[in-house]
């Protein structure tokens, strides 16, 4: 194993670089964070679609060695790190695992619209940059005009309240799913053992609020005690921190 240090390239309020952070907590693993400002799309820059070619965070460095993908990074970070592990061995726990991961990246894609319609229009809005502005603030991390124009669209119009609805609505119902699979009241989703499911899951759940979803404990009680169970674990708290100022997010 390579004893280069880790590299973590993650974004403030990143549900998935969340994950990345809370797995190196538990995993007593310690990395360096290059904070992205994806507002303005440096997560789009060609040396960083070189690490990721999603031009997504997270994304990973170690040594020689890129990884993309959260739950591959986590998988890695619990073959290196010390610890229980967070893959469970048998084969049959390790698929629902798996499907779990597959369940939350499938809602992951009405998430992102409705990011869009609120926490990313605001935070581009909040940032102070005009659409005057916006073309050289872009430019100088892509030359693709795709992400210019998305840029664009986000600043010149207000919240599209029909979409917003309906992509929550489709996301609750995907979370009923959830509820039921938690009627056995099993601490954690793959049973009694915590696991990547469990890191996989929260800290997507925790962004509701951001979408205009407060009362998630209330629709769904069990997913709500889920919630508690992984807030109270020690790598919670410290996997939410900020990062430092002038970090270079937004
Ligand atoms: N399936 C990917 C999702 C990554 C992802 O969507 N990351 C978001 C932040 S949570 C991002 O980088 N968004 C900026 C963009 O799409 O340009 C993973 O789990 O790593």
């Amino acid at each position: 194993m390579s004893d280069a240090p880790l590299i973590l390239y993650d974004a403030l309020n990143s549900p998935a670089g969340r994950r990345v952070r809370i797995t190196l907590l538990e995993k007593n693993l310690r990395a360096e964070v290059h904070w992205l400002n994806l507002a303005l799309m440096e997560q789009k820059r060609p040396e960083f679609l070189r690490i990721n070619p999603n031009g997504t965070v997270p994304a990973l460095r170690h040594g020689e060695e890129t990884i993309f993908e959260s739950a591959l990074i986590c998988e890695y970070l619990d073959g290196i790190g010390t610890g229980p592990r967070l893959v469970p061995q048998e084969p049959r726990l390790q698929r629902r695992m798996r499907e779990w991961i597959a369940y939350e990246q499938e809602w992951a894609k009405p998430f992102r619209d409705a990011i869009y319609e609120t926490y990313a229009r605001e935070r581009l809005r909040g940032s102070g940059i005009t659409a005057e502005d916006l073309p050289a603030r872009i430019g100088i991390n892509t030359p693709n005009p795709a992400w210019l124009h998305l840029a664009q669209s986000l600043l010149a119009r207000g919240t599209d309240a029909a979409v917003l609805a309906d992509r929550v609505a489709i996301l609750m119902e995907r979370l009923a799913w959830m509820e039921e699979q938690l009627a056995d009241d099993r601490p954690w989703l793959l049973g009694d053992d915590f696991s990547l499911a469990d890191i996989t899951l929260a800290p997507r759940i925790e962004m509701f609020p951001f979408i205009g979803v407060t009362d998630i404990s209330e629709r769904f009680p069990r997913i709500g005690r889920f919630m508690s169970r992984m807030r109270a674990r020690p790598s919670w708290e410290p996997s939410g921190r900020m990062p430092p100022a002038g970090a270079g997010h937004t």
